[in-house]
């Protein structure tokens, strides 16, 4: 249901600032801003996309000079009437113009519904509104590229072509159940298995880029494990280039997880610094353990720290208890030796790990070759890349729905394999088109958009 209100908020962050945005919204916004704006003109008068200066007043009192944009109807964001007011940005003045827009019949806005109505107005599909919120809160330049990418349509496009194919065979097999007595049939079915090949390749493909998408959202989680006393701590500082986690010479300092992101070549990475593996009575101590290693099992890279300084027999055992932990994963592992400033370490046990480039030797404590880990990270991210096309799925509820449809056209597949009846088959296909629609918005219901939209900010 369209709404019929005229919605107002204040679109930009509270503090200081020199301007600050009012948005209003609805078939009112321009009459309703015109009851307390006095420009040249009469802002009623003003065409689309023009800029007034002027002054708001209330009761013959000046509240602020501003400059006011009007969009008239379909040509804005929401499809609606809609006035931005850019005011100077103190509380008052906007606390001020937001009384004259509730007194003058506006409400004030929900979170995203500026977003929602853009959508219901069918300015943007559901993913793409989606995409407004990541944009938003885009921190590096791979994250603001892949929000941007599904903004401008990214998948929709692809799904919905793949989509209105299927409701086509949909249809004629519908229609073959009507004709039930006489063996017709009127979907090929060669073709509807090729479709449903291309289909199931599309969307285990999009499903596979999550992994990276999500990681690419939130940082790529690096977490780095060792023995207590190696210099983890260090280590993550001098990653940082910050005293963020304390560092002691007494085993046991780090207790708890600390985590930071660090952004490298466009690139997010989220360094979680752990608590050292070890045997301890200690119950704190053991629980800081235990969390090290739900933290290994999240990460895609981990550095296994070690110490030159340390028994060497007691260095192979670490490498071999992580090793046994993480087989069976695609993590990445990479073997970093620290405090080669105070001793030359025997490398023999390790040489795959050289071999392979995957062993670095540092100084955390005085930022020897750190530089090296972090190229190893960037090279990393490129090799994650690799495999995935532009189009990177990012989005948990598209990556939860893409899983379920990829299931659908298995079954399909299937099904037409083993020739089961027509209504199963179309019961499958009816299903795929359900969960793909959903992604889109083609289909969409009032608790889903709901929470969708209430993680928004107001004012978007
Ligand atoms: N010589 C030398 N000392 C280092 C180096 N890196 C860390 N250290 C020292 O080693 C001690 C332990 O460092 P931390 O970073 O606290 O070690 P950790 O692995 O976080 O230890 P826990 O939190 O107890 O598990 C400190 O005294 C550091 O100054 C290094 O590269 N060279
Ligand atoms: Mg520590």
């Amino acid at each position: 249901m369209l709404a019929d209100t005229t919605i107002c908020a204040i679109a930009t962050p509270p503090g200081n600032g020199a301007i600050s945005l009012i948005r209003i919204s609805g078939k009112q916004a321009i009459t309703t801003v015109a009851q307390f704006f006095y420009g040249k003109r009469n802002l009623t008068e003003k065409a689309s996309h023009t800029l007034s200066f002027g002054e708001i007043r209330h009761h013959d009192q000046l509240i602020d000079e501003v400059l006011v944009s009007v969009f008239r109807s379909p040509l804005s964001y929401t499809g609606e009437n809609m006035v931005e007011i850019s005011c100077h940005a103190s509380p008052y003045i906007q606390q001020q113009i937001l009384t004259l827009l509730l007194e003058n019949g506006a409400t004030l806005a929900q979170p995203g519904e500026f977003t929602q109505r853009a959508y219901l107005n069918g300015k943007l599909d559901l993913s793409q509104a989606e995409a407004v919120a990541d944009i938003i809160k885009s921190q590096s330049a791979a994250a603001h590229k892949m929000a941007f990418q599904q903004m401008r349509g990214g998948y929709s496009e692809e799904l919905n072509k793949l989509r209105e194919q299927l409701l086509h065979f949909v249809s004629l097999i519908e229609l073959e159940l009507d004709f039930s007595e006489e063996d017709v049939e009127f979907a090929d079915r060669t073709q509807l298995s090729e479709l449903a090949e291309k289909l199931h390749t599309t969307i285990h493909n999009l499903a596979a880029s999550f992994q990276l998408g999500n990681a690419l959202k939130k940082g790529i989680p690096v977490a780095i494990v060792g023995k207590p006393n190696v210099g983890k701590s260090t280590l993550l500082n001098a990653l940082l280039g910050e005293e963020k986690a304390i560092v002691s010479d007494i085993p046991g300092t780090t207790r708890d997880v600390v985590e930071d992101t660090f952004i490298v070549k466009g690139v997010e990475y989220r360094f979680i610094d752990t608590a050292g593996i070890r045997e301890t009575e200690d119950k704190i101590e053991s629980l800081g353990i235990e969390r090290t290693w739900q933290k290994v099992d999240n990460a895609a890279i981990i550095l296994l720290l070690i110490a030159a300084t340390d028994d060497e027999t007691e260095n192979i055992k670490a490498l071999q208890k992580l090793q046994d932990h993480i087989k069976e994963t695609d993590k990445t592992l990479l073997l970093i030796i620290n405090k080669t400033d105070k001793q030359k370490t025997n490398t023999a046990a390790f040489t795959p790990f050289i071999e392979e480039g995957n062993c670095i030797e540092i100084s955390a404590k005085y930022g020897k070759n750190i530089d090296l880990i972090i190229e190893k990270l960037h090279s990393h991210y490129l090799g994650m890349q690799q495999g995935n096309s532009d189009i990177i799925v990012s989005n948990i509820r598209h990556y939860e729905l893409l899983k379920k449809a990829e299931i659908a056209t298995e079954r399909i597949q299937n099904g037409l394999q083993d020739g089961i009846p027509t209504d199963f088959i179309s019961q499958d296909i009816r299903e795929a088109l359900h969960h793909l629609g959903s992604i889109t918005g083609a289909i969409s219901t009032d608790d889903i958009l709901g929470s969708i939209f209430q993680n928004f900010c107001i004012g978007k």
